[in-house]
């Protein structure tokens, strides 16, 4: 049976791993060997030439991450895909494989703050230079492109604001002018959201987010085609960034993927009702989040989205103080950074995952200082709103919120 025939949830629990290949083991083997041992020299020998498949070493790629691989590849409807180290280690070996001094790169103006420390400290330093364009009116696109132009790169939604990028618009127009558009897709996963088949050429994933979906572990995604992908896993991991997965993580993101869509129907599910009670709360200034039918983008949301995902940026109609101090006051949603794990976490991007800009920066780069990041977790759902409710009545009504939860404690 052909995989791609098969629905996604199926292609989550099946793709790339045939248990009768494996003794019938369900559980693909975790191999941990660091290297791979020849029965000859000529047999090693041919294999570093590329003249055979036999395994070389684990920087290379081992039997289960290629499994993994071959999944998450099919998922992403992609012809090849690379597992690393971290989201940042997928990124930076990516786009250290593809710029070189003097090529000029446009990003979206809201990116992850250690995607935007990568492309301030690390790219500029070598001579790329990175321009931050508004890409959620990408009809401007063109006026950026010079010939320097090599890549053009965005995440949709952005994190921590929520913004979409049209990304079909901005793919059409990449193609016009032969360069190549990558899309961060960690607040989607390929359940909600396939930017290759709406014309993207590379998409990244930091997958210690809902691909891992735990919170166990630590690990990225690039997902593009074969001759791309092999000259970033050949040359961006092997030789610049070392950026290697570990076997461990390869098994703990191998069984976090099987119940992605599942998980993932859920985190939908209860984001969508947070997002509706956040918007009847008087203490609520502004709600960022796309299954919302005063969301700005709500039409591109519904085009490009399966669902609106599980991650929802806010406001609170007080100062920087009261914001702190609701998240202080709640009992359930722990304060944290990362996102899409089974736990709600909340964060104040300004002083958290987005500290690495100046508070003009954040400003220029639309992202307002006193915004909360909730990630959507997978509590019952009234629970997370009860949580909500009593520390928004704490900080604003003086303490008559629902107090239900302190048997948490
Ligand atoms: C966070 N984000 O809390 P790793 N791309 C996106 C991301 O959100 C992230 C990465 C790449 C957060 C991590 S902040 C100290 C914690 C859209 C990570 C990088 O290297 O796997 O962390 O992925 O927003």
């Amino acid at each position: 049976m052909k995989s791609n025939k098969l629905h996604f949830a199926t292609r989550t629990i099946h793709s790339g791993y045939d248990p009768h290949q494996n003794h019938g083991a369900l559980t693909p083997p975790m191999h941990t060997s660091s290297t791979f041992a020849f029965n000859s020299v000529e047999q090693g020998g041919a294999a570093f030439a590329g003249d055979n498949d036999h395994y070389i070493y684990s920087r290379l790629g081992t039997p289960s991450q290629q499994q993994l691989e071959q999944r998450l590849a099919d998922l992403e409807e992609a012809e090849a895909a690379l597992v690393t180290a971290s989201g940042m280690g997928a990124i930076t070996s990516a786009i250290w494989s593809l710029v070189e001094p003097g090529d000029e790169i446009i990003a979206d103006k809201s990116l992850y703050g250690c995607t935007f420390s990568f492309f301030e400290h690390g790219l500029k330093k070598f001579g790329v230079a990175v321009n931050y364009v508004d890409l959620s009116t990408p009809q401007f696109l063109s006026e950026h492109i010079t010939d320097k132009t090599k890549l053009v790169y965005t995440e949709s939604p952005s994190n921590p604001n929520m913004r979409l990028v049209d990304i079909a618009a901005v793919a059409k127009i990449t193609r016009q002018y032969g360069i190549k558009f990558m899309v961060d897709n960690t607040f989607c996963t390929p359940y909600l959201q396939n930017p290759i088949a709406l014309g993207a050429d590379i998409v990244v994933h930091s997958a210690t987010k809902y691909l891992g979906g735990h919170g166990d572990l630590i690990a990225g995604v690039v997902a593009g085609s074969a001759e791309v992908l092999l000259h970033i896993r050949q040359y961006g991991l092997k030789d610049m960034t070392g950026a290697v997965i570990s076997g461990h993580d390869v098994a703990l993101l191998m069984r976090g993927l099987k119940t992605l869509h599942v998980r993932m129907d859920r985190h939908c599910e209860n984001a969508q009702k947070v997002a509706g009670y956040l918007q009847t709360s008087p203490y609520v200034k502004q709600i960022n989040y796309p299954g919302l039918a005063n969301f700005p983008q709500a039409e591109l949301a519904k085009k490009q989205m399966r669902q609106p995902g599980g991650m929802i940026a806010f406001e609170l109609n007080g100062s920087r103080e009261q914001a702190a101090d609701f998240v202080n006051q709640l009992e359930l949603i722990l304060c944290a950074v990362s996102l899409g794990d089974t736990e709600s976490l909340i964060q104040h991007p300004a002083s958290m995952t987005h500290s690495t800009y100046t508070e003009e920066e954040l400003i220029a780069h639309l992202i307002s200082p006193s915004l909360l990041r909730l990630s959507v977790g997978l509590e019952h759902v009234d629970d997370i709103i009860a949580d909500l409710d009593q520390a928004l009545e704490s900080v604003f009504n003086g303490g008559s919120g629902n107090k239900g939860l302190s048997a948490l404690a």
